[in-house]
């Protein structure tokens, strides 16, 4: 009997700066209705789905910044969805920007986790990858602060046995690099759940604007393939305050074929069953690890170049 999970792409269109959580969280459940009535029994949001992508803004003031942080999850504003959830038994992915305490300091995580269908968190993920720049940027048509308003994220790559499946998370710049799919592959994972807010201008390089909706599928799509795994990519999509984020959230199947994609700029939801067993399959196959893979020849991915650990992680 094949484990089947029929999981809905919520793709969520623009959240403007002065929109409140109460807003974008009924815009959730309202998908997640949809959703529920479509057959699905795991809904994926996108990263930072309960406001703007606000690391566009230089905001010199912390306790603005820290106004777009969750202190606490589930948070009054977003208990309702918990709730919701729990009473039409879907599991959630949800990704927010997470301030906490740990190791007797303030931290800043841009966060995702996986909620059960009882409406219980089941893993945690906080992004690894953080793209964009440290200091305001002036020249930029719009900024991209995430080095500045986020720390690295100090998990790792965990996946999580909950729902019958082995699931894992990532959050948008983490799906660019293919560390990031086997480091959850070479744990079994069985489907990898992603947001990702994607400005269409990359102001460092604007001759590959026109090729942002290619490189978001490619590196999906890859990531899929080399790792036999379902793969689920939602877009926060459309215009926030003149800048244009792209669209095109995907479900994609673990032979790398796209199986449903979203054709709005708008909230949308896409849903496809997803055969956990197709990936357990592939790792005996192709991806047998202990018979195709050749571990004594990689060490360089490990001591290559890259930043080094913070001392306090
Ligand atoms: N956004 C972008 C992403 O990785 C980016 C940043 C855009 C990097 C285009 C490279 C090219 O999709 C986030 N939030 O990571």
């Amino acid at each position: 009997m094949s484990r089947i999970a029929t999981v809905a792409a919520a793709q969520m269109g623009p959240i403007e700066k002065d929109e409140p959580r109460q807003s974008t969280v009924a815009r959730m459940i309202s998908m997640m209705r949809q959703a529920k009535e479509r057959g699905a029994d795991l809904i994926v949001y996108p990263e930072l789905a309960l406001t703007t992508f606000f690391p566009r803004y230089w905001m010199e003031n912390e306790a603005d910044v820290d106004a777009f942080f969750e202190k606490e999850m589930p948070s009054p504003a977003t208990q309702p969805l918990f709730d919701e959830a729990a009473k039409l038994g879907v599991g959630f992915n949800l990704g927010y920007a997470e301030l906490t305490e740990e190791n007797g300091r303030i931290r800043h995580f841009n966060t995702a986790i996986i909620v059960d269908r009882e409406g219980k968190i089941a893993g945690k993920y906080r992004k690894v990858h953080l793209p964009g720049h440290h200091e305001h940027e002036p020249w930029r048509p719009f900024q991209h602060l995430e080095k500045a308003y986020f720390e690295p994220g100090n998990l790792g790559f965990p996946v999580f046995n909950t729902m019958d499946g082995i699931m894992g998370m990532c959050i948008c710049n983490d799906r660019r690099w293919p560390e990031t799919y086997r480091c959850m592959g070479l744990q079994d994972v069985e489907i990898i759940m992603l947001g990702y807010n994607t400005p269409r201008h990359f102001p460092q390089a604007p001759e590959v604007d026109r090729l942002q909706d290619f490189h978001n599928h490619l590196s999906l799509q890859a990531g899929a393939y080399q790792n036999g795994c379902w793969v689920v990519g939602v877009a926060k999509a459309g215009v926030e305050d003149g800048c244009e984020l792209i669209g095109q959230s995907v479900i994609v199947a673990p032979t790398g074929e796209i199986v449903a994609m979203t054709s709005t700029m708008g909230d949308e939801i896409i849903v496809a069953e997803c055969d956990l067993d197709r990936a357990a399959k592939a790792r005996k196959a192709r991806w047998n690890w202990e018979y195709n893979r050749e571990p004594r020849h990689y060490g360089i991915l490990v001591d290559g170049p890259g930043r080094p650990a913070p001392a306090d992680d």
